[in-house]
């Protein structure tokens, strides 16, 4: 019986002779033959049994239907190509062999992942004694072994499809193992072995290098995003402590890399979120457990925002759809909060309502990390944890550790539910704002704002509406618009600026409430009224109130001056979006207009100009033509306000005309990172990202 180093026995059980004895002939023998490669033990017919049949799919099927696989062949595919084979490398991490994993992004599109771990195994592949372990891994669908067993290992949303189906989709790929004392090189092609398992020179390493290019016959897209491999490296490393990860970038003309390595775990990880927000109290609560062999992590960290922001995962899978770890932790945290702030310390008289789930993880950066050898993923995309055990599991033991972490830390229990009582103070205010404003509104004929100036088409397919700064730029585009298909909404006031406060305010805002009524849809927000302000790739199960069905108009265009003011207006309007109606951003609905910088007049004939560069380009055209500069008149638009309802329409509404940026998010984590920047309390981050990022403005309106 061949045992691998960890002791583990490999199936032996069809050998060369059963291989020889199958012939594929009768069906049962063909099954034969494919339970043989899953390496599952076949004895006399008698005993076969269905449920060990896992039907053969050449690794063709994989380069037939790559989508069934990967999940897509744009650019998300392209990256489970990677989290593939680092999923691997993290489960060697996993058994405690490997220390270090590197990620090499070369030019030509291709990917170097190394990890010193015990590397491959390359001696003779148990049912194919003529092949190697390595040579079947990575020419044979489910080969590796890991996904019968139970382990640890599955990869992000693929769950352990192995490593044969980067092999299958990869141009080329080609292996270097390092054990045994010597290092061995293989190279591939579409899933088929290019040159034999070649023994190299002597080495006393260990570990597995694996480099790969796409096979651009499958990608639409094969540039690979320094950003999210960054992100995804980073939160494995957070999510196993200790672990160091290194990401270097050697495309053409990038030169960028960096290192992670967190012996704090998920406490940094929640650190990490808390970046540029106050909290609550210095050191993150952490917990961690275990119960039949499934462990859990947990880390709080509670900061003076409004926004909650809870990443739960599963075997590093990162599950956004949620699942019972995370029911089992929101449960838990809403039961605790309530004895506690009642019996305990006395926030919550009698006649007063419980907190609500929303109210207990406002302002909340969590991380739940659980682990266990057989995980249950459901859902849309896979990422939802079904295993129902793990959810009293969770809610017990984190209940019981709250319960004491507050025991031993009253002032910190106070400041946490004093804050959760106020959520839900302003909870109450906003529900009672908005039944005030849905009874009036019920008295008035139509709840549209009173200064929307509507289109007459029904389609909101077809419909457009402009978010004008100022009445005088609204005036001017109410006149200049064209009625049967673009509404307009003048905004008077500042817009408020959503980042920095709690719903009950925000709805008091009339420009807000403006915005809401006219587009239709609703907003986001908790079960009870209470902001959960979600970012991006929110975990929390979003009871968005959104309905993009109801959107009244499929281009929300925001049109403000081009000065330092407009700027501003234009960034609140999207922190608004952002934070209370990303779907909007996400679907591509939310535009900028871009209202013209300049007008040049030359003798009779004159033109609209867009930009600085813009001008330059004229105006060195013209000298070109023998018009020296003086004879050219320059007539710089400071505001909207400044041009005629005709000059509007032409430059800047005009659909065959005008040019409109479309707003969207290339990276939620980044996204949701700059507005807490940019848009938040703290100012000493806003200064230094300022600072950073300087050099990049164009033109500073002073
Ligand atoms: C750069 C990517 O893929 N690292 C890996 C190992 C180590 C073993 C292994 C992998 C098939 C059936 C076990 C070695 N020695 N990095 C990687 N490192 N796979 S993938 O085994 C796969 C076998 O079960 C390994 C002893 N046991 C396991």
């Amino acid at each position: 019986m061949l045992a691998d180093e960890t002791g583990n026995d490999m199936n032996l059980n069809a050998g060369k002779d059963e291989e020889d004895k199958i012939d594929s002939g009768s069906s049962s023998n063909a099954l034969r033959k494919a339970a043989a490669v899953m390496g599952d033990a076949i004895g006399p017919e008698s005993e076969y049994n269905e449920n060990k049949i896992r039907v053969l799919e050449g690794l063709e099927a994989v380069r037939k239907r790559p989508a069934m696989y990967i999940g897509s062949t744009d650019r998300r595919g392209l990256h489970h190509l990677v989290w593939e084979i680092v999923d691997n490398a993290v489960d060697e991490r996993l058994a405690g062999y490997c220390n270090e994993i590197m990620l090499k992004m070369l030019p030509d599109d291709t990917i170097v992942v190394i990890d010193d771990g015990r590397g491959i195994p390359t001696g003779p592949h148990p049912k194919f004694p003529e092949k190697s372990a390595l040579e079947v891994i990575m020419t044979k669908l489910h080969a590796g072994g890991k996904f019968d067993n139970k382990s640890y290992s599955v990869s992000g949303g693929l769950h352990g499809v192995g490593i044969s189906v980067v092999s299958a989709l990869s141009e080329w790929l080609e292996v270097i193992v390092k054990r045994d004392g010597y290092e061995w090189y293989q190279k591939y092609s579409r899933g088929k072995p290019l040159t034999p398992l070649i023994k190299k020179r002597e080495t006393n390493e260990t570990g597995t290098v694996i480099c790969f290019r796409p096979d651009d016959d499958i990608f639409t897209f094969t540039e690979f995003s320094y950003t999210i491999l960054a992100n995804r490296l980073r939160e494995l490393a957070f999510l196993n402590k200790g672990l160091a990860i290194t990401i270097v970038d050697e495309r053409e003309g990038k030169d960028k890399s960096d290192f992670f390595m967190y012996n704090g775990g998920i406490i940094e990880f929640v650190e990490f979120l808390s970046e540029n927000k106050k909290t609550l109290y210095e050191d993150p609560i952490y917990f961690s457990f275990e119960e039949d062999g499934s462990r859990c992590e947990i880390a709080l960290l509670h900061n003076y925002g409004f926004h909650g922001k809870i990443h739960a995962f599963a075997n590093n899978i990162n599950t956004i759809e949620g699942g019972a770890h995370l029911e089992g932790f929101k449960a838990a945290l809403t039961r605790v909060s309530n004895i506690y702030a009642r019996q305990e310390l006395n926030l919550l008289k009698d006649k007063e309502n419980n907190l609500s789930g929303d109210d207990t993880r406002e302002g909340l950066v969590a991380v739940i990390s659980v682990k266990l050898s057989e995980p249950q993923f459901e859902g849309q995309t896979k990422t939802k944890l079904g295993n129902s055990e793990i959810r009293s599991m969770v809610s017990q033991h984190f209940a019981e550790l709250l319960t004491e972490y507050f025991d031993k830390n009253q002032d910190i229990a106070k400041a946490i539910l004093s804050k959760n009582v106020s959520a839900a103070k302003a909870r109450e205010a906003a529900r009672k704002a908005r039944d005030l404003a849905r009874r009036k509104s019920a008295l008035e004929s139509t709840n549209l704002p009173g200064k929307l100036a509507d289109c007459q088409e029904e389609d909101p397919s077809l419909c457009e509406i402009f978010i004008v700064e100022g009445d005088s730029a609204g005036g001017s585009a109410k006149q200049g618009r064209d009625s049967k298909f673009q509404a307009i909404l003048p905004l008077r006031g500042k817009i408020i600026n959503v980042e920095k406060a709690r719903i009950n305010k925000i709805l008091k805002n009339n420009e807000i409430t403006a915005i809401i009524k006219a587009l239709g849809c609703g907003y986001h927000f908790g079960e009870n009224g209470a902001s959960i302000h979600c970012t991006v790739n929110n975990n929390q199960d979003d009871t968005g109130n959104i309905n993009i069905k109801k959107l009244r108009y499929h281009k929300i265009i925001i049109m403000c001056d081009a000065d330092i003011d407009g700027a501003h207006i234009a960034t609140l309007l999207l922190t608004f979006f952002f934070r209370y109606m990303h779907e909007l951003i996400e679907e591509g609905y939310v535009y900028l207009a871009v209202p013209p910088l300049y007008k040049v007049s030359y003798r009779k004939s004159s033109e609209y100009i867009y930009s600085d560069k813009g001008l330059k380009e004229y105006m060195q055209r013209m000298a070109e033509k023998g018009v020296a500069a003086k004879n050219i008149k320059i007539q710089r638009y400071k505001g909207l306000g400044e041009m005629n309802p005709d000059q509007l329409w032409e430059t800047t509404m005009d659909p065959q005309k005008r040019k409109i940026k479309r707003i969207s998010i290339k990276e939620g984590h980044e996204a949701d990172r700059i507005f807490s920047i940019l848009m938040g309390e703290e100012v000493q981050p806003r200064k230094q990202w300022i600072i950073e990022n300087a050099k990049e403005v164009g033109y500073l309106d002073i």
